[in-house]
């Protein structure tokens, strides 16, 4: 690995279209971005939807992708992703086909409105926050603290760990 690659941590969310589908289909894209190495990938997760209720329930997983694209280019490929694999910006906290995003990017830390990184929900998501801690569970998440300290303040879990 190059010296100016940064590893990063993305999220994958999956409740339409046969969501195992999904997640397995964008984790071989996200393998094949450029100046990229995919290192790893969680188990997937099973949780309810957080949202609006009476939609089918998602399925998660993280990656730990090693990269040299800057973050603002990791986020367009993270998005022309998810439109290849026929995402619709529909409704706020609605169902989604695929929902790919940057927990983690290295020691960044990012307010602007495109680029929110940490992202901002990380610390209330037991759906992200596990298969996250699967993968690193001594990350230290820039600005939140050590991730098993967030994992131990979840008031709930509802996501469920799937063997293979
Ligand atoms: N709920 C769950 N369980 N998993 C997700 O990935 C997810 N993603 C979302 C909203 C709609 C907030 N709810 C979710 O974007």
């Amino acid at each position: 690995m190059s010296a100016s690659r940064v590893r990063a941590y993305v999220g994958l969310g999956s409740n339409l279209q046969d969501p195992r589908r999904q997640l397995t289909a964008a984790l071989a894209a996200l393998a094949g971005l450029r100046v990229t190495r995919l290192v790893a990938s969680s188990s997937l997760y099973r949780s309810p939807p957080l949202g609006p209720p009476g939609q089918p329930e998602y399925l998660n997983a993280v990656a730990a992708l090693d990269t040299a694209l800057p973050a603002d280019r990791l986020l367009s490929a993270l998005q022309a992703i998810e439109a290849r694999q026929g995402r619709r910006r529909a409704e706020r906290w609605g169902p989604r086909t695929l929902d790919l995003d940057i927990l983690t990017y290295g020691d960044l830390r990012s307010d602007t409105p495109t680029l929110r990184i940490p992202h901002p929900e990380l610390a209330r998501r037991d759906f992200v926050l596990l298969p996250l801690q699967e993968l690193a569970p001594d990350l230290q998440l820039p600005g939140l603290g050590p991730l098993a300290a967030l994992v131990a303040a979840l008031p709930v879990i509802t996501a469920q760990r799937l063997s293979v």
